[in-house]
């Protein structure tokens, strides 16, 4: 049976050293909790690294033995690998970019050679346990190559991908030199997870400027199949925080902390230490409230936990210099001998004692300058019991898109930061229940193993989706019989459309001439069939190009026709008015002034608006608003528009190419009819087919067509067994 497969780069454990031994922690963290119903039944397993470096192999195969009791797979990493990998390109280059600190950004080819190393390492120890169907589900920024390596190995597999750190914008990403590699790296799995919609959007846009893969309602359509990319805002074990804040242990330590800390009010602020937490900000915040408010002397003091961390790293040692010298001076200036305005640790605490800290504060306040999620302020809402205390929360996390009843701010403004902590101090019990219930009931419904739920559900949609398409897939069967049936009939006819069919696309349409391979194709297929190139070309280039060869030419989408026994010139298949062109024309040229790299190509019956070397973006935004203005003149023109290939096409909507197919047909028997095509545009064709023809289209959309077609490399395959 298909197992699953979770991989992150630590284990949800930590190895460790103890007189000469190892022994392993477990680590409680939402994650691990969350996927604990998956990887701890079945075959499943967990694959990872331990989080320590064993040389010995005698011990590593000790720790292999007892990891698997735990369904659990260590991925060793040396020192050099913990250090280039790890605190280099993970944590020196994608953290701080990822979270928005280019200053941090550091770009060194060695660490990036060990970040494609280490991936490959994880590659090769999943690859040890994975079967062909299995589901592998690939945690965060620190494998981001993994996907794409999996997938060369098991294409059928089904990988999803899951990045627990925000996606930035597409300004940042370009700044990495490995930024196509590493797109392309997530690009091997079928389903993409991001915390909100905004990172979604930020990685579409990067996927699409970057690798050139483009995007319809969250599906990017890769040469071979869809990748759907999503929003899942991971949630907590509410339950578990509920239950221990209620728990006797913790209450007995509540008890004894407000015996020691008095009549204050509290404010807790917990952190891994990081620059992108804005702690400093927020001890600044702090001391101006002092500065402003001197009633609240003596009746407010904050807790502050900062978990260490990274601290290996220059820009976090100088971060906890700032921290503890900023403590310093604000405890130095205001406390008295009774009261500590600031409590500061620098340590992790066991979890019935955080569990007290959250039950016994009267505010969280939590402002990060940039977070995925941030799951601190989620497990203080769950942990309020008496559903009092207020949320301060930064709109820069990941979570203030779902608690909206906190304080929202932005953490970046000093003075936005102070009111907020007086209009918390200040909030009346029945408005602080109000909200507090409000977001209790959010986090409740939507806890960690509702999201491991949705995001397994939606693995599963997108492979049924993707079956959907390929089911469609012209494989070696349909080649074989295509082929006999082609070579023993007696008068076959080739619908084929030319761009993106036969040859691939160009930035400069005039430069997608047919190469000597096509040509010699499409004259090998024409002794024995008749040939139709359908096309939205203008004749004039269709005929030059495919000049003295025995085809028949239809041009403009069904405008003009050239049959191959006539020596006459192009005819005309429909009669033409072409007065509305000119109302429409001015529009379209407006639209080109505003629009660097826009053209407008004037056809016998139809305008199309070029955006294909517009900056990509702009022409989208260029292209929907032209879009709706044509859409409001068409209407009393009688015309169509119609979305194509970075064109915007307005035209008569009689003329097509399924009218001009039909035409050709008339008074012929064909006894095998084949017709390939890749828009929308032929789509008409595919509809005006006989029921015995076949139909493809290249690339994996929904269509008319009986079969999809990875691309035009496939088509000119397919066309050259038919002659061999
Ligand atoms: C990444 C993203 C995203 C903290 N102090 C103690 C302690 N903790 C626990 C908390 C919480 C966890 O650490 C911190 O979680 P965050 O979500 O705030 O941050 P990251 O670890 O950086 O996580 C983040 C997350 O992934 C999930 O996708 O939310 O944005 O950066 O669970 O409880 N636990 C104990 N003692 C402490 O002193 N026991």
């Amino acid at each position: 049976m298909a197992k699953t497969i979770i991989v992150s780069n630590r284990l949800p454990i930590s190895l460790r050293h103890r007189n000469g031994r190892f022994e392993f922690k477990p680590s409680a963290g939402g994650l691990a909790t969350g996927l604990g119903s998956i990887y701890k039944t079945g075959d499943n397993i967990w694959i990872g690294w331990p989080g320590n470096t064993v040389d010995d192999p005698e011990q590593r195969a000790e720790i292999i033995l007892e990891l698997h009791e735990l369904k659990m797979a260590p991925v060793f990493l040396s020192r050099e690998d913990v250090e280039q990998f790890y605190e280099g390109f993970s944590n020196e280059t994608l953290w701080p970019a990822f979270h928005y600190f280019t200053q941090y950004m550091v770009y060194n080819p060695e660490h990036w050679e060990a970040y494609v190393r280490v991936n490959q390492k994880f590659c090769e120890a999943i690859l040890k346990k994975a079967d062909p169907d299995d589901t592998i589900w690939v945690h965060d920024y620190q494998l981001l190559l993994l996907p794409q390596m999996l997938r060369e190995v098991l294409p059928n597999a089904t990988i999803a991908f899951f990045q627990h750190i925000p996606f930035p914008s597409y300004e940042i990403i370009r700044m990495i030199p490995w930024r196509k590699e590493l797109l392309e790296g997530v690009c091997g799995a079928d389903l993409i997870g991001f915390h909100t919609y905004d990172d979604m959007r930020h990685f579409l846009s990067a996927v699409s400027r970057i690798t050139g893969l483009s995007s319809e309602s969250g599906y990017i359509q890769a040469e071979n199949r869809i990748i759907n990319v999503d929003s899942f805002p991971m949630g907590i074990d509410y339950d578990k925080f509920a239950k221990q804040a209620k728990s006797k242990k913790t209450q007995n330590i509540v008890r004894d902390f407000r015996n020691q800390v008095g009549d204050q009010k509290l404010i807790l602020t917990i952190d891994r230490l990081d620059y992108s937490k804005g702690i400093p900000q927020r001890l600044h915040a702090f001391n101006q409230l002092l500065l402003d408010h001197k009633e609240l002397h003596g009746k407010v003091s904050m807790i502050m936990i900062v978990v260490p961390s990274r601290d290996k790293v220059q820009s976090y040692k100088e971060l906890k210099e700032e921290i503890d010298l900023l403590v310093g001076r604000i405890n130095s200036d205001y406390s008295t001998l009774n009261w500590v305005p600031v409590h500061y640790f620098y340590r992790s605490f066991p979890f019935e004692e955080l569990s007290a800290f959250y039950n016994l504060s009267d505010i969280a306040l939590v402002t990060p300058l940039r977070d995925g999620m941030n799951l601190v302020c989620k497990e203080y809402v769950a942990s309020r019991t008496d559903q009092t205390g207020v949320l301060i929360l930064s709109e820069m996390a990941g979570a203030s898109k779902e608690l909206q009843d906190a304080i929202l701010v932005n953490p970046n403004d000093q003075r936005g930061v102070v009111d907020a902590i007086y209009q918390a101090l200040t909030m009346k019990l029945a408005e602080q229940k109000a909200r507090v219930v409000s977001m209790q009931e959010t986090l409740q419904k939507y806890d960690v193993f509702q999201w491991v739920k949705v995001f397994m559900d939606r693995v599963e949609h997108v492979k049924g989706k993707q079956a959907e398409l390929t089911s469609k897939d012209v494989d070696a069967k349909v080649i074989t019989e295509i082929q006999s049936k082609f070579k023993s009939s007696v008068s076959p006819v080739l619908f084929l459309d030319y761009d993106g069919t036969l040859t691939g696309f160009t930035a400069n349409p005039q430069d997608a001439s047919p190469d000597s391979e096509l040509r010699a194709l499409i004259k090998g297929l024409s002794t024995k069939a008749q040939v139709v190139i359908i096309s939205g070309r203008d004749k004039d280039t269709l005929g030059k190009w495919f000049k003295g060869m025995s085809i028949d030419m239809i041009a403009e989408h069904g405008v003009w026709v050239k049959h191959k026994e006539s020596k006459a010139e192009w005819e005309l298949y429909a009669d033409v008015d072409a007065s509305w062109k000119e109302d429409i024309r001015k529009v379209m040229e407006y639209y080109v002034l505003r629009t660097p790299g826009a053209f407008i190509e004037e056809k016998h019956h139809s305008l199309v608006w070029h955006y294909r070397k517009v900056e990509s973006g702009l022409g989208d935004l260029r292209m929907r608003e032209l879009f709706s203005h044509l859409k409001y003149m068409a209407r009393g023109h009688n015309l169509q528009v119609l979305e194509g290939n970075m064109v915007l096409e307005i035209k008569r909507p009689d003329i097509n190419k399924g009218r001009a197919a039909t035409s050709l047909m008339k008074g012929h028997e064909y006894d095998f009819v084949l017709a390939i095509g890749d828009d929308w545009t032929d789509e008409d064709t595919f509809k005006a087919m006989p029921k015995n023809a076949y139909s493809i289209r290249v690339g994996y959309a929904y269509t008319q067509a009986n079969y999809n077609i990875k691309s035009f490399r496939q088509v000119r395959n397919l066309l050259a067994k038919l002659i061999q």
